[in-house]
Protein backbone atom coordinates (compact mmCIF):
# COMPACT_ATOMS: atom_id res chain seq x y z
CA UNK A 1 0.00 0.00 0.00
CA UNK A 2 2.76 2.87 0.91
CA UNK A 3 4.25 1.73 -2.12
CA UNK A 4 1.32 2.31 -4.36
CA UNK A 5 1.09 5.78 -2.59
CA UNK A 6 4.55 6.74 -3.44
CA UNK A 7 4.27 5.91 -7.30
CA UNK A 8 0.82 8.10 -7.06
CA UNK A 9 3.32 11.12 -5.84
CA UNK A 10 2.65 13.67 -8.51
CA UNK A 11 6.73 15.11 -9.12
CA UNK A 12 7.33 18.42 -7.62
CA UNK A 13 7.96 21.86 -9.57
CA UNK A 14 9.25 24.93 -8.06
CA UNK A 15 10.65 28.06 -9.36
CA UNK A 16 11.02 32.46 -8.88
CA UNK A 17 11.08 35.29 -10.63
CA UNK A 18 12.24 38.08 -9.19
CA UNK A 19 10.59 41.66 -9.08
CA UNK A 20 12.71 44.08 -10.94
CA UNK A 21 10.69 45.03 -13.72
CA UNK A 22 8.00 43.95 -15.98
CA UNK A 23 8.59 40.44 -17.29
CA UNK A 24 10.54 40.30 -20.57
CA UNK A 25 10.20 37.89 -23.78
CA UNK A 26 13.17 36.05 -22.47
CA UNK A 27 11.56 35.53 -18.97
CA UNK A 28 8.48 34.36 -20.71
CA UNK A 29 9.76 32.05 -23.17
CA UNK A 30 12.83 30.76 -21.51
CA UNK A 31 11.01 29.89 -17.97
CA UNK A 32 7.87 31.38 -17.11
CA UNK A 33 5.41 30.43 -20.37
CA UNK A 34 5.99 26.40 -19.20
CA UNK A 35 4.95 27.09 -15.47
CA UNK A 36 1.48 26.92 -16.09
CA UNK A 37 1.79 24.18 -18.79
CA UNK A 38 3.01 21.98 -15.98
CA UNK A 39 0.43 22.29 -13.66
CA UNK A 40 -1.65 19.72 -14.61
CA UNK A 41 1.17 16.84 -14.66
CA UNK A 42 3.22 18.26 -11.67
CA UNK A 43 2.51 19.60 -8.57
CA UNK A 44 4.28 23.64 -8.99
CA UNK A 45 5.28 26.24 -6.38
CA UNK A 46 5.79 29.23 -7.70
CA UNK A 47 7.06 32.57 -6.01
CA UNK A 48 8.24 36.33 -6.52
CA UNK A 49 11.66 36.30 -5.67
CA UNK A 50 11.76 40.01 -3.76
CA UNK A 51 14.50 38.93 -1.01
CA UNK A 52 16.65 38.30 -4.10
CA UNK A 53 15.85 41.62 -5.75
CA UNK A 54 17.12 43.58 -2.54
CA UNK A 55 20.87 42.58 -3.27
CA UNK A 56 20.47 45.49 -6.27
CA UNK A 57 19.36 48.79 -4.61
CA UNK A 58 15.26 49.60 -5.11
CA UNK A 59 13.48 52.11 -4.71
CA UNK A 60 10.96 51.05 -1.73
CA UNK A 61 7.67 52.12 -3.15
CA UNK A 62 8.78 51.04 -6.65
CA UNK A 63 9.41 47.55 -5.01
CA UNK A 64 6.24 47.12 -3.62
CA UNK A 65 4.21 48.20 -6.70
CA UNK A 66 6.67 45.83 -8.81
CA UNK A 67 6.05 42.81 -6.26
CA UNK A 68 2.27 42.68 -6.69
CA UNK A 69 2.63 43.30 -10.52
CA UNK A 70 5.11 40.25 -10.50
CA UNK A 71 2.10 38.32 -8.78
CA UNK A 72 -0.41 39.43 -11.26
CA UNK A 73 2.25 38.53 -14.54
CA UNK A 74 2.30 35.22 -12.88
CA UNK A 75 -1.14 34.73 -13.09
CA UNK A 76 -1.51 36.44 -16.26
CA UNK A 77 1.09 34.30 -17.85
CA UNK A 78 -1.59 31.10 -17.20
CA UNK A 79 -0.09 30.43 -13.28
CA UNK A 80 -3.62 29.01 -11.74
CA UNK A 81 -3.79 29.80 -7.84
CA UNK A 82 -6.05 26.65 -7.58
CA UNK A 83 -3.70 24.22 -9.09
CA UNK A 84 -0.50 25.78 -8.00
CA UNK A 85 0.97 27.56 -4.83
CA UNK A 86 1.83 30.99 -5.61
CA UNK A 87 3.20 33.47 -3.17
CA UNK A 88 5.75 36.43 -2.41
CA UNK A 89 9.08 34.79 -0.50
CA UNK A 90 9.56 37.25 1.69
CA UNK A 91 5.51 36.57 2.98
CA UNK A 92 7.26 33.01 4.03
CA UNK A 93 10.12 33.69 6.72
CA UNK A 94 11.49 30.05 6.17
CA UNK A 95 13.09 31.04 3.38
CA UNK A 96 15.58 33.80 5.25
CA UNK A 97 15.91 31.38 7.63
CA UNK A 98 16.90 28.36 6.23
CA UNK A 99 19.21 30.40 3.95
CA UNK A 100 21.24 31.26 6.61
CA UNK A 101 21.81 27.68 8.38
CA UNK A 102 22.57 27.01 3.94
CA UNK A 103 25.19 29.99 3.82
CA UNK A 104 26.70 28.07 6.52
CA UNK A 105 27.50 25.04 4.23
CA UNK A 106 28.54 27.07 1.76
CA UNK A 107 31.95 26.96 0.44
CA UNK A 108 33.33 30.43 -0.36
CA UNK A 109 35.22 29.51 -3.28
CA UNK A 110 32.12 28.32 -4.89
CA UNK A 111 30.07 31.58 -4.48
CA UNK A 112 33.26 32.75 -6.03
CA UNK A 113 33.17 31.53 -9.05
CA UNK A 114 29.21 32.16 -9.76
CA UNK A 115 29.03 33.81 -13.30
CA UNK A 116 25.99 35.98 -11.81
CA UNK A 117 27.64 37.31 -9.06
CA UNK A 118 30.39 38.46 -11.26
CA UNK A 119 28.69 39.97 -13.59
CA UNK A 120 26.61 42.12 -10.95
CA UNK A 121 29.29 43.32 -8.74
CA UNK A 122 31.24 44.32 -11.78
CA UNK A 123 27.62 46.24 -12.98
CA UNK A 124 27.24 47.62 -9.53
CA UNK A 125 30.46 48.25 -8.47
CA UNK A 126 29.43 50.89 -5.37
CA UNK A 127 27.06 47.92 -4.08
CA UNK A 128 29.26 44.73 -3.59
CA UNK A 129 27.39 43.48 -0.63
CA UNK A 130 26.79 40.43 1.07
CA UNK A 131 23.71 39.33 -0.23
CA UNK A 132 24.74 39.77 -3.64
CA UNK A 133 27.36 37.52 -2.65
CA UNK A 134 25.37 34.45 -0.37
CA UNK A 135 22.51 34.91 -2.96
CA UNK A 136 22.93 31.24 -4.03
CA UNK A 137 22.82 30.03 -0.61
CA UNK A 138 19.23 31.36 0.13
CA UNK A 139 18.40 30.02 -4.08
CA UNK A 140 18.88 26.38 -2.40
CA UNK A 141 16.84 27.37 0.59
CA UNK A 142 14.04 28.45 -1.59
CA UNK A 143 14.10 25.27 -3.63
CA UNK A 144 15.09 22.89 -0.75
CA UNK A 145 12.22 23.98 1.56
CA UNK A 146 9.80 22.45 -0.74
CA UNK A 147 11.70 18.88 -1.77
CA UNK A 148 11.16 20.12 -5.47
CA UNK A 149 11.95 17.25 -7.96
CA UNK A 150 12.39 19.48 -11.03
CA UNK A 151 13.77 23.45 -11.31
CA UNK A 152 12.14 24.61 -14.41
CA UNK A 153 14.84 28.01 -15.43
CA UNK A 154 16.51 29.84 -17.78
CA UNK A 155 20.25 28.60 -18.97
CA UNK A 156 21.79 31.70 -17.08
CA UNK A 157 20.53 29.72 -13.47
CA UNK A 158 22.10 26.73 -14.49
CA UNK A 159 25.18 27.33 -12.36
CA UNK A 160 22.91 28.07 -9.30
CA UNK A 161 21.06 25.25 -9.66
CA UNK A 162 24.34 22.91 -9.43
CA UNK A 163 25.29 25.06 -6.02
CA UNK A 164 21.65 23.93 -5.08
CA UNK A 165 23.01 19.80 -5.89
CA UNK A 166 26.12 20.25 -4.08
CA UNK A 167 24.84 21.64 -1.01
CA UNK A 168 21.98 18.73 -1.12
CA UNK A 169 25.14 16.35 -1.54
CA UNK A 170 27.44 17.90 1.14
CA UNK A 171 24.11 18.69 3.82
CA UNK A 172 23.01 14.77 2.88
CA UNK A 173 26.24 13.17 2.80
CA UNK A 174 26.94 14.75 6.77
CA UNK A 175 22.95 14.48 7.96
CA UNK A 176 21.43 11.32 5.68
CA UNK A 177 18.44 11.73 3.67
CA UNK A 178 17.29 15.52 4.53
CA UNK A 179 16.56 17.18 1.31
CA UNK A 180 15.83 15.98 -1.79
CA UNK A 181 17.89 16.27 -5.45
CA UNK A 182 16.59 18.86 -7.31
CA UNK A 183 17.20 18.60 -11.35
CA UNK A 184 17.24 21.68 -13.67
CA UNK A 185 14.42 21.80 -16.02
CA UNK A 186 15.79 23.44 -18.98
CA UNK A 187 13.98 23.53 -22.39
CA UNK A 188 16.16 22.87 -25.52
CA UNK A 189 14.98 26.05 -27.46
CA UNK A 190 14.45 29.51 -25.83
CA UNK A 191 16.57 29.04 -22.89
CA UNK A 192 18.69 31.82 -23.19
CA UNK A 193 16.73 35.06 -25.53
CA UNK A 194 19.41 37.46 -26.01
CA UNK A 195 19.28 41.04 -26.44
CA UNK A 196 17.25 42.71 -29.45
CA UNK A 197 20.69 45.76 -29.58
CA UNK A 198 23.03 43.24 -28.35
CA UNK A 199 22.87 40.01 -29.46
CA UNK A 200 25.93 38.47 -27.72
CA UNK A 201 24.41 39.28 -24.15
CA UNK A 202 21.33 37.62 -22.66
CA UNK A 203 18.19 39.76 -22.57
CA UNK A 204 17.39 41.16 -19.09
CA UNK A 205 14.92 42.99 -17.57
CA UNK A 206 16.91 45.50 -16.25
CA UNK A 207 18.67 46.64 -19.08
CA UNK A 208 19.10 50.40 -18.85
CA UNK A 209 18.32 50.54 -22.83
CA UNK A 210 14.60 49.81 -22.87
CA UNK A 211 14.92 48.98 -27.26
CA UNK A 212 17.10 45.90 -25.89
CA UNK A 213 14.08 44.06 -24.30
CA UNK A 214 10.00 43.37 -24.93
CA UNK A 215 8.60 43.28 -22.08
CA UNK A 216 4.95 41.20 -22.20
CA UNK A 217 3.34 43.93 -21.90
CA UNK A 218 4.97 46.31 -24.26
CA UNK A 219 2.36 48.01 -26.58
CA UNK A 220 1.83 45.93 -29.85
CA UNK A 221 3.40 48.85 -32.02
CA UNK A 222 6.30 49.30 -29.81
CA UNK A 223 6.96 45.40 -30.05
CA UNK A 224 6.66 45.90 -34.00
CA UNK A 225 9.32 48.95 -33.68
CA UNK A 226 11.77 47.08 -31.33
CA UNK A 227 12.05 44.41 -33.51
CA UNK A 228 12.42 46.91 -36.73
CA UNK A 229 15.64 48.00 -34.80
CA UNK A 230 16.95 44.79 -33.41
CA UNK A 231 20.66 44.26 -34.45
CA UNK A 232 21.58 41.44 -37.32
CA UNK A 233 23.98 41.19 -39.43
CA UNK A 234 25.31 42.53 -43.11
CA UNK A 235 24.12 39.54 -44.68
CA UNK A 236 20.59 39.10 -46.17
CA UNK A 237 18.98 35.09 -46.08
CA UNK A 238 16.85 33.65 -43.17
CA UNK A 239 19.10 31.06 -41.81
CA UNK A 240 20.34 29.09 -38.18
CA UNK A 241 24.62 29.99 -38.27
CA UNK A 242 27.02 29.79 -36.30
CA UNK A 243 28.23 34.09 -35.88
CA UNK A 244 24.43 35.26 -36.93
CA UNK A 245 23.55 35.77 -33.42
CA UNK A 246 20.73 38.75 -33.98
CA UNK A 247 18.89 36.02 -36.99
CA UNK A 248 19.30 33.24 -34.74
CA UNK A 249 18.23 34.81 -31.64
CA UNK A 250 15.05 36.45 -33.75
CA UNK A 251 14.65 32.55 -35.14
CA UNK A 252 14.59 31.02 -31.59
CA UNK A 253 11.94 34.18 -30.26
CA UNK A 254 9.84 33.11 -33.65
CA UNK A 255 10.24 29.00 -33.51
CA UNK A 256 9.01 29.57 -29.50
CA UNK A 257 5.55 32.13 -30.43
CA UNK A 258 4.56 29.79 -33.54
CA UNK A 259 5.58 26.50 -33.07
CA UNK A 260 7.65 26.03 -36.16
CA UNK A 261 11.18 24.35 -36.66
CA UNK A 262 14.05 26.26 -38.03
CA UNK A 263 13.68 24.41 -41.03
CA UNK A 264 10.00 25.34 -41.50
CA UNK A 265 11.29 29.28 -40.87
CA UNK A 266 14.28 28.89 -43.07
CA UNK A 267 11.96 27.30 -46.01
CA UNK A 268 9.16 30.45 -45.76
CA UNK A 269 11.75 33.22 -45.49
CA UNK A 270 13.80 31.82 -48.31
CA UNK A 271 14.07 35.17 -51.09
CA UNK A 272 12.59 37.31 -48.50
CA UNK A 273 15.04 39.65 -46.84
CA UNK A 274 15.58 40.63 -42.87
CA UNK A 275 13.19 43.56 -43.17
CA UNK A 276 10.44 41.11 -43.48
CA UNK A 277 11.04 38.68 -41.43
CA UNK A 278 11.58 41.70 -38.40
CA UNK A 279 8.18 42.42 -39.38
CA UNK A 280 6.66 38.90 -39.06
CA UNK A 281 8.59 38.10 -35.91
CA UNK A 282 6.90 41.26 -34.64
CA UNK A 283 3.67 40.77 -35.31
CA UNK A 284 3.81 37.25 -34.36
CA UNK A 285 4.89 38.18 -30.68
CA UNK A 286 2.31 41.06 -29.81
CA UNK A 287 -0.04 38.38 -31.11
CA UNK A 288 0.94 35.63 -28.94
CA UNK A 289 1.25 38.20 -25.63
CA UNK A 290 -2.23 40.00 -26.71
CA UNK A 291 -4.28 37.59 -24.06
CA UNK A 292 -1.29 38.25 -21.57
CA UNK A 293 -1.89 41.71 -21.83
CA UNK A 294 -5.62 41.74 -21.17
CA UNK A 295 -5.25 39.41 -18.62
CA UNK A 296 -2.93 41.56 -16.71
CA UNK A 297 -4.98 45.03 -16.85
CA UNK A 298 -7.96 42.62 -15.71
CA UNK A 299 -6.30 41.83 -12.44
CA UNK A 300 -4.75 44.93 -11.27
CA UNK A 301 -8.02 46.16 -11.70
CA UNK A 302 -8.79 43.72 -8.83
CA UNK A 303 -6.26 44.76 -6.14
CA UNK A 304 -7.70 43.14 -3.08
CA UNK A 305 -8.79 39.16 -4.85
CA UNK A 306 -4.51 39.47 -5.25
CA UNK A 307 -3.74 40.60 -2.25
CA UNK A 308 -6.06 37.78 -0.60
CA UNK A 309 -4.64 35.25 -3.44
CA UNK A 310 -0.82 36.31 -1.53
CA UNK A 311 -2.34 35.82 1.61
CA UNK A 312 -3.38 31.93 0.58
CA UNK A 313 -0.38 31.33 -1.02
CA UNK A 314 1.89 32.70 2.32
CA UNK A 315 -0.17 30.55 4.36
CA UNK A 316 0.17 27.39 2.63
CA UNK A 317 3.54 27.61 1.64
CA UNK A 318 4.51 28.70 5.65
CA UNK A 319 2.64 25.13 6.11
CA UNK A 320 4.52 23.03 3.90
CA UNK A 321 8.29 24.62 4.38
CA UNK A 322 8.13 24.13 7.78
CA UNK A 323 8.23 20.61 7.94
CA UNK A 324 12.17 21.07 6.13
CA UNK A 325 12.92 23.21 8.15
CA UNK A 326 11.91 21.39 11.51
CA UNK A 327 13.70 18.77 10.08
CA UNK A 328 16.79 20.43 9.52
CA UNK A 329 16.70 22.05 12.52
CA UNK A 330 16.47 18.68 14.42
CA UNK A 331 19.31 17.28 12.02
CA UNK A 332 21.95 20.15 12.82
CA UNK A 333 21.17 20.20 16.40
CA UNK A 334 19.23 23.21 17.33
CA UNK A 335 17.49 23.20 20.51
CA UNK A 336 13.28 23.51 19.86
CA UNK A 337 11.59 25.93 21.60
P1 LIG B 1 17.41 40.87 -13.84
O1 LIG B 1 17.61 41.63 -15.11
O2 LIG B 1 16.80 41.66 -12.75
O3 LIG B 1 18.63 40.11 -13.42
P2 LIG B 1 16.25 38.73 -15.31
O4 LIG B 1 15.56 39.30 -16.50
O5 LIG B 1 17.56 38.09 -15.51
O6 LIG B 1 16.32 39.81 -14.17
P3 LIG B 1 15.15 36.81 -13.40
O7 LIG B 1 14.08 37.22 -12.47
O8 LIG B 1 16.53 36.75 -12.83
O9 LIG B 1 15.19 37.71 -14.70
O10 LIG B 1 14.80 35.39 -14.04
C1 LIG B 1 13.53 34.76 -14.05
C2 LIG B 1 13.60 33.53 -14.93
O11 LIG B 1 13.75 33.90 -16.30
C3 LIG B 1 14.79 32.62 -14.63
O12 LIG B 1 14.37 31.28 -14.73
C4 LIG B 1 15.78 32.94 -15.70
O13 LIG B 1 16.65 31.87 -15.99
C5 LIG B 1 14.87 33.23 -16.88
N1 LIG B 1 15.49 34.15 -17.83
C6 LIG B 1 15.96 35.39 -17.56
N2 LIG B 1 16.43 35.98 -18.66
C7 LIG B 1 16.28 35.07 -19.68
C8 LIG B 1 16.60 35.08 -21.08
N3 LIG B 1 17.15 36.13 -21.64
N4 LIG B 1 16.29 34.00 -21.80
C9 LIG B 1 15.70 32.91 -21.23
N5 LIG B 1 15.38 32.84 -19.93
C10 LIG B 1 15.66 33.90 -19.14
N1 LIG C 1 17.79 33.33 -9.04
C1 LIG C 1 16.64 33.32 -9.89
C2 LIG C 1 15.36 33.62 -9.18
C3 LIG C 1 15.16 32.61 -8.12
C4 LIG C 1 14.84 31.23 -8.29
C5 LIG C 1 14.78 30.68 -6.97
C6 LIG C 1 14.63 30.42 -9.40
C7 LIG C 1 15.27 32.84 -6.79
N2 LIG C 1 15.03 31.69 -6.10
C8 LIG C 1 14.50 29.35 -6.78
C9 LIG C 1 14.35 29.07 -9.17
C10 LIG C 1 14.29 28.54 -7.88
C11 LIG C 1 16.91 34.32 -10.97
O1 LIG C 1 17.62 35.26 -10.80
N3 LIG C 1 16.31 34.10 -12.08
Amino acid sequence: MEEELKKERKKVILSGIQPTGIFTLGNYIGAVRHWGLMQEEYQCAYFVADLHSLTVRQEPAELRRRTLEAFALLLACGVDPEKSLVFVQSHVCNHAELSWILSCYSPFGALSRMTQFKDKAAKHADNVNAGLFTYPALMAADILLYQPDYVPVGEDQRQHLEFTRDVVEHFNGIYGNVFRMPEAYIAKTGARIMSLQEPTKKMSKSDTNPNAFITILDDPKVIVSKFRRAVTDSETEVCFREGKDGINNLMSIYSAVTGMSFEQIEHDFEGKGYGDFKAEVGSAVAEKLRPIREKFAELMADRSYLEQQCKIGAEKAAEISARTLLKVKKKIGLLLP
